[in-house]
């Protein structure tokens, strides 16, 4: 089907795949038995250049926008959706100094993210603020020419790994919300450890990690924008990067989609193989239009967001909110059509399906998503009102 991708984007595309099938489908077990961090597949996607697809040119990536990193998480993801987690969680660490930061943080930073030989992250979440976006604790205090940072940061994706932290933390508690601010912070900075690597259910092959800060002290020109702006930061961020989880969930949902079709015909029951029999059919056509329902959305929201619009909040939850569902329904009837085997490690949709289910939890969970579509459907209904 021709979705009308271009030919850079369909150069991305076949990049991918040719990298999925070849190098992480081989892997893909190791990785997720181990949950050691994938270096090789790090390096393997780097040299290809994917750590600076929606980059601009002008800091050393290709500048393929929104749409660019859609294409290529979808097709890595189709075969696994933990290994190329490295690549865009280090998207989410960047889109702070991409929507935000000033001329010096970008060439200081994106050049070096977009090469990818340093690794970014996002580390917004606590142990008590997770949905609660604005209860964090972690403080910011500023002395002299530095600011002195305090606090714990949870599950944070690439933790450990990454070279570069976009870190969310209070400079001034009283004012809740808006007296959050966002900062750069990296590794080897004294006073910032890791906490233990946590065992996780599915995208067992990226890193998941506790970020300590203890009287960390970080240069004042590491602020990204002003004093108070950080809870935008975060929200515009998330905003920028859902879609690349619904990607991640969309390449899940296709790849369970293509195993259970392959196994449905070669797999014999009563005589003939169990393709042809309507009940199982039945499931496959469903099974394939949500897929197709979830790339429509997650297209449009990405191609939406490279127009250079403003009000992204809303189709940027709905398109993680779908297509994650998807992903989980689809993953869970790819066991189902596999049946015993599918229950068994020497499948993939097994592991798909665990992959699935934290594609509705991270980056905001689904019940969040609604919530953001909801409150931008009253704020669209009165402004329309007030004209
Ligand atoms: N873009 C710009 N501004 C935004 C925004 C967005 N997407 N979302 C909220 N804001 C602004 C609001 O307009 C408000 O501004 P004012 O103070 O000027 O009125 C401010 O930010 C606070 O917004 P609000 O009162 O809606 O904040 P809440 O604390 O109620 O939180 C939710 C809103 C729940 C939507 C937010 O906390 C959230 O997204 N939580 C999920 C966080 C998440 O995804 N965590 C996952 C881990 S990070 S990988």
């Amino acid at each position: 089907m021709d979705y009308g991708l271009t030919e850079e984007q369909k150069m991305v595309q076949d990049l991918c795949r040719q990298i999925a099938q070849e190098k992480i489908k081989p892997v893909r077990e190791h990785y997720d038995e181990t949950g050691e961090f994938p270096w090789d597949i790090v390096k393997i996607m780097a040299d290809a250049d994917l750590f600076g697809v929606s980059i601009e040119e002008q800091y050393g990536g290709m500048g393929l926008g929104c749409m660019g990193n859609v294409v290529a998480v979808e097709e890595l993801c189709k075969v696994d959706g933990g290994i190329p987690l490295a690549m865009f969680a280090t998207g989410l660490g960047t889109y702070p100094i991409i929507l935000f930061g000033s001329e010096e943080q970008k060439q200081a930073y994106l050049p070096r993210i977009a090469s990818g030989k340093s690794l970014a992250a996002f580390g917004l979440t606590e142990a008590e603020a997770g949905s609660d976006a604005g209860g964090i604790k972690t403080t910011a205090v500023k002395d002299g020419d530095h600011y002195v940072l305090n606090g714990t940061k949870q599950w944070i994706t690439n933790g450990g790994e990454a070279e570069i932290y976009t870190v969310i933390a209070m400079t001034n508690k009283a004012k809740g919300a808006r007296g959050a601010s966002a900062f750069i912070v990296e590794k080897g900075t004294p006073g910032f450890e890791f906490g233990k690597k946590e065992n996780k259910m599915g995208i067992r092959a990226s890193a998941t990690r506790e970020l300590i800060f203890q009287d960390c002290r970080i240069p004042k020109e590491n602020l990204i924008a002003k004093e108070g702006m950080g809870f935008i930061v975060a929200m515009k961020t998330l905003d920028a990067s859902r879609p690349g989880v619904a990607a991640q969930a969309l390449g899940i949902a296709a790849g369970a989609l293509d195993e259970a079709v392959q196994y449905s015909r070669e797999r014999r029951q009563f005589g003939k193989p169990i393709c042809s029999f309507q009940g199982l059919q039945f499931m496959l056509a469903d099974m394939a239009t949500q897929v197709e329902a979830a790339r429509a959305l997650v297209y449009q929201a990405a191609r939406y967001i490279d127009s250079g619009a403003k009000d992204i909040s809303k189709i940027s939850a709905m398109c993680k909110l779908y297509a994650s569902d998807v992903a989980m329904r689809v993953s869970t009837d790819a066991v189902q059509v596999l049946g015993g085997y599918g229950y068994m490690k020497e499948y993939p949709v097994e592991k798909m399906m665990r992959d699935a289910k934290i594609t509705q939890i991270y980056e905001g969970t689904n019940q969040i998503q609604r919530e953001v579509i909801a409150l931008n459907l009253i704020k669209e209904a009165a402004a329309a009102k007030r004209k």
